[in-house]
């Protein structure tokens, strides 16, 4: 067992030959460039600091069965695609699961479960996201997709959780969501050169639907096509830097713009 305590550092971490490795966070917030351990099949995150770990640790922490963070008041943001990975716990604050293999990897007695905050599970590909492949997932209320240079085609019949569909994907392709529930709303926060775009059909139409889309990143705008079609009211918050969207909804009849940053609304066809 080894323990650890990190206190705003920036760099990696090795640990070899520790089975349980504990990972305590103090002082202020720190990021993890690497993290090998690849004896390790327990981990633990604790503390009130956030983590980020911009590593992938499917290969550094590839005998992990159990990352536990229940314990952390701090955010914490990981990536891992481990197949033998069956438990893991976010804590109380706005945690981040990157994870690709839910597709391939749907083990009964897995339980990923991001506890406590608004936390997000991102995936690339659409084939991970059904409501077989996330019945072991709970607690996270975003869904982030990067679909990289593809088309990605989500149907989210029979997922629940998720109140906010994020794209965050600056490559040429576009995201589908399909049987969306009607509390959900959107984020795109990187699609910068016209070529990505939403589209959204919810799982019930009515004849008052109404939802929110969020443009831009922390810094930046965004340059995007969305087709909402079963919507009767669009609100539109601007924020990043200024934003560009082609806007197209056969229901829409209000479209509401706030925000602190440039809107401009194009009726140019960006995406076809
Ligand atoms: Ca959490
Ligand atoms: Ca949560
Ligand atoms: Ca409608």
């Amino acid at each position: 067992m080894q323990d650890v305590t990190v206190d705003t550092y920036t760099g990696t971490f090795v640990s070899a030959g520790v089975e349980t490795l504990n990972i305590t966070t103090s002082g202020g917030a720190s990021t993890l460039a690497d993290l090998t351990a690849t004896s390790a099949t327990s981990v633990t995150v604790a503390g009130s600091q956030n983590l980020t770990i911009t590593a992938d640790t499917t290969t550094g922490l590839n005998a992990a069965t159990s990352i536990d963070a229940s314990a952390l008041t701090g955010k914490l943001s990981i990536t891992s695609s481990d197949t033998s990975l069956s438990v893991f716990k976010g804590g109380t604050g706005d945690d981040t699961l990157i994870r690709n293999i839910q597709n391939s990897d749907t083990g009964a007695a897995d339980s990923f479960d991001a506890g406590l905050g608004t936390d997000t599970l991102s995936v690339t590909t659409a084939a991970n996201v059904s409501a077989t492949n996330l019945a072991n997932y709970s607690g996270f209320e975003r869904l982030t997709v990067t679909n990289g240079n593809g088309t990605a085609t989500i149907n989210l019949d029979g997922v629940s959780g998720f109140g906010t569909l994020r794209m965050a994907d600056d490559g040429t392709g576009a995201v589908t969501f399909t049987n969306v529930a009607a509390t959900a709303v959107y984020e795109n926060t990187l699609a910068a050169d016209g070529d990505e775009g939403i589209t959204t059909t919810l799982k019930t139409d009515t004849a008052a639907d109404a939802t929110t889309l969020t443009l831009g990143g922390a810094t930046t705008g965004v340059d995007m096509l969305w087709v909402g079609n079963d919507y009767e009211t669009l609100n539109i918050v601007s924020k990043g830097a200024a934003n560009l969207a082609d806007i197209r909804g056969t229901d829409t009849t209000t479209i509401n713009v706030s925000g602190a940053l440039g809107f401009t609304m194009s009726t140019a066809c960006i995406d076809c």
